[in-house]
């Protein structure tokens, strides 16, 4: 392999000394790309397509030289020539291609598809402008485009092109690909991403509105754009369909090209649907095979039966996409001819309205056309996958109990561990070798060390160097004091209602009171959140706006700020969490339970050495009982009966607010004079009512629970060897949440694919 620094000399004829850091970056990503472009392809006979409207890939430069195993000698040469890898890295812009758990899913997915040498790829969109960068101002949040493509980018243009019929026009696409590597692998896979040729980035007005009528022009400009009106339901259909046409018509050119006389199609190809998004991929491949390949429809129907898989990411009621019929009229009306079929061939079959495709009031739903019309469904954590079987969707886990099946989330131990920890990776290696980057279940042997005070006071040391560099990232970056002496616990996701940050918030105001009191705690707290909320959710907002005015608050008051800090790091995504997570010591993950499908960032936490502060609920069910139930902090109450009290509407959150003091007075202080002062009365007001008269998600059901439990927790802590006794019990059983490993049982149970 050349050498980095002849390759910049053969290329631009200077030594590495004389580049700019800029002129660094550039040639490094084009040094990488020429080693992957030597690289072949993953070959064999049958390819899977998973197929995502989201793929949160984070930076690339680090990740793929980890991946081909050159990260410490370019991290040397640069060293040797007077620059730093880490401020190159930072020049890198992050692709803005996705919005949360299920995009970054996606994207530790692909990793691990390419480190186990199956024939597998990514097939999306890409989105010029993603998913909004969030900005703060007076303590709210903003939204504005995020420019994320430069000239010199991961992307590679192909000249595949494909045309998409709509009701009113046809769309030509175009098709670039970035190179997936795996972790010292010889063989790489695609991320196939379409874009439309006529983009218009004109159309962009105030912040990030646009046009949405022009779709001939903003079909691709962002992700998840406004749908809270007709015009933006519109456009996801457009969006949706187009993702589907061009990957339904990319998999049978290239069946058709490996051999494939289509009606043995299953034998080349095999769709995952991540979520509903990608959903109208059933009909229109049948469309397809029918219209284009003269395949008779039942036929057709079986052979796409047996080449698609769907992926439940949720069980939100409003998540679940359910299009109207007329829109889908409006937009594709050669695909509604083919659901119509469809939903008569349900309807000849069974009779139950509750598994009927498209409902009374001609509603298609996505999820249920899925399930009938694929071989598999899957939730993606044991607790999730057992909730759809007996609540969510029973009716259809009664008429199809060997389509369901389980497979709980894992994240990629290069980025999360390898690349993001760095020390912490090194000190493992040093402590039980380099077994655990092929096996991760090899992370076990740190059992050995549990009770070894030397190796509990590495850890610790670890975790303080880890809080200096956050320290002068969020200083350098985000404009926050960080006190790496204290006590670091985050909360890091989607701003959503269900997660319950507003009650994180509370226990906020808790002990800001507790402090203003006189009860101080033994030891500074910094409470971290970061996080996104979608610009049509108001209460979310809302939520963001109540965090703000509390970091504003508590940090200026010099008779708490001793005691207690609170920061919201703007603009949330791959590479702050990459800093964040290793330097935390509380883990929060404390939705309610039954709400959160699995959560990943839970697992990244539980890797890099951070104590979980949770409710049973996704995948923390599985953390606790692999950690063991005395190394993690469970609380509140448990699936069963939240569900129940959603039947029977049990929860009435005034009588918590009511009957109980501490409550009151904690809820009370959204509205107090000191906070209305620093915010924007409607927006407290409208979350303290919301919490008082809905609260839909139950927020005060367990807040005396979490109290208690964080005030355990934040006691545990002092005892340092105890806590680090823990510590390396989390980390040597967190390999189980490797996505080697939840991709292996994809394939073993689900895609049959050789590797
Ligand atoms: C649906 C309808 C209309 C508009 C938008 C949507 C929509 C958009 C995004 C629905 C869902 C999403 C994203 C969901 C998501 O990220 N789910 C998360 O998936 C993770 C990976 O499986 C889980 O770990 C999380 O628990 C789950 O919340």
């Amino acid at each position: 392999m050349m050498k980095f620094s002849t390759f910049v000399k053969n290329e631009t004829n200077k030594s590495l000394e004389q580049l700019s850091d800029k002129e660094t970056y550039i040639q490094l990503l084009n040094y990488v790309k020429t080693l992957s472009a030597d690289k072949p392809k993953n070959t064999g006979k049958r390819k899977v397509y998973y197929i995502s409207a989201e793929f949160l890939i984070g930076k690339l430069l680090s990740n793929n030289l980890i991946n081909l195993g050159v990260y410490q000698d370019i991290k040397t040469e640069l060293e040797s020539a007077g620059k730093s890898l880490s401020h190159i890295e930072d020049i890198e812009p992050e692709p803005s291609l996705g919005n949360g758990g299920l995009g970054r899913l996606a994207s530790c997915f692909i990793d691990s598809m390419s480190t186990l040498g199956l024939n597998a790829e990514g097939v999306g969109l890409n989105y010029h402008y993603g998913l909004f960068k969030q900005v703060f101002k007076k303590n709210e949040q903003h939204a504005e485009p995020n420019d994320w493509i430069e000239d010199n980018s991961w992307l590679i243009p192909t000249d595949i092109s494909y045309e998409v019929p709509f009701k009113k026009f046809t769309l030509t696409s175009k098709l670039d690909r970035i190179d997936i590597l795996g972790y010292k692998k010889d063989t790489k896979n695609y991320l196939n991403l379409f874009d439309i040729k006529s983009v218009n980035s004109k159309l962009i007005k105030k912040g990030i509105e646009f046009d949405k009528t022009a779709i001939e022009e903003n079909l691709t400009l962002f992700l998840y754009p406004d749908d809270s009106d007709k015009n933006g339901e519109l456009l996801r259909i457009y969006q949706q369909y187009f993702m589907v046409s061009n990957a339904a018509q990319l998999l049978i050119d290239e069946a058709i090209a490996s051999g494939s006389n289509l009606h043995d199609l299953a034998d080349y190809a095999y769709v995952q649907i991540n979520d509903t998004h990608p959903s109208m991929v059933i009909p229109e491949l049948i469309r397809l095979l029918t219209e284009k390949h003269q395949i008779k429809f039942a036929e057709a129907v079986e052979i796409v039966r047996n080449m698609v898989g769907y992926t439940n990411h949720t069980i939100l009621a409003e998540a679940l996409e359910k299009w109207p019929l007329d829109y889908l009229d409006e937009v594709v009306p050669h695909l509604v001819v083919i659901i119509k079929k469809l939903d008569e061939l349900v309807h000849a079959e069974y009779q139950d309205p509750a598994v009927q495709i498209i409902d009374k009031q001609k509603r298609v739903h996505m999820a249920y056309m899925d399930i009938h019309f694929s071989n598999s469904v899957n939730g993606v954590a044991a607790l999730h996958t057992e909730i759809l079987k007996n609540s969510e969707l029973k009716a259809f886990y009664a008429l199809y109990p060997e389509k369901f099946n389980n497979k709980t989330n894992g994240i990629t131990f290069r980025r999360w561990l390898e690349f993001s920890n760095q020390p912490l990776a090194a000190y493992i290696k040093e402590l039980i070798g380099d077994e655990y980057l092929h096996d991760a279940t090899k992370l076990e042997k740190l059992l050995a060390f549990k009770d070894d005070k030397k190796v509990h006071q590495q850890l610790a040391k670890i975790k303080f160097e880890n809080k200096l560099a956050l320290k002068t990232y969020l200083k350098e970056n985000k404009g926050i004091e960080l006190d790496e002496n204290s006590i670091i616990d985050t909360q890091i996701k989607r701003f959503h209602e269900y997660k319950r940050q507003q009650m994180n918030a509370l226990y906020v105001i808790h002990k800001y009171l507790e402090i203003k009191a006189g009860k101080l705690p033994k030891r500074k707290i910094t409470v971290i959140f970061g996080g996104k909320a979608a610009p049509a959710y108001v209460i979310a907002q809302d939520i963001i706006h109540l965090i703000l005015c509390l970091s504003e608050l508590i940090n200026n008051d010099p008779k708490v700020n001793k005691y207690l800090n609170v920061h919201l790091v703007e603009n949330y995504n791959v590479s702050v969490a990459e800093k964040l997570i290793p330097a935390t010591d509380i883990s929060e993950q404390i939705s309610l339970a039954s709400k959160e499908a699995s959560g990943t960032g839970n697992m990244k936490f539980m890797l890099n050495g951070a104590l979980t502060l949770g409710t049973m609920d996704g995948a923390n069910v599985e953390i606790a009982e692999l950690a063991g139930a005395e190394n993690i902090y469970t609380f509140g109450k448990d699936s069963e009966s939240i569900i129940k009290l959603y039947e029977t509407s049990g929860y009435v959150s005034k009588e918590y607010y009511e009957n109980d003091k501490d409550i009151k007075r904690t809820v009370d202080f959204i509205l107090n004079p000191a906070m209305v002062k620093l915010g924007n009365k409607t927006r407290l007001e409208r979350l303290y009512n919301e919490l008082l008269n809905k609260d839909w998600f139950m927020t005060l059901i367990d807040f005396n629970a979490y109290v208690e439990a964080k005030e355990q927790i934040l006691a545990d802590y002092e005892d340092q060897d105890s806590w680090n006794e823990k510590v390396v019990h989390n980390i040597a059983k967190a390999g189980f949440f490797s996505s080697d490993r939840t991709i292996a049982q994809y394939n073993a149970d689900i895609w049959h694919c050789e590797g």
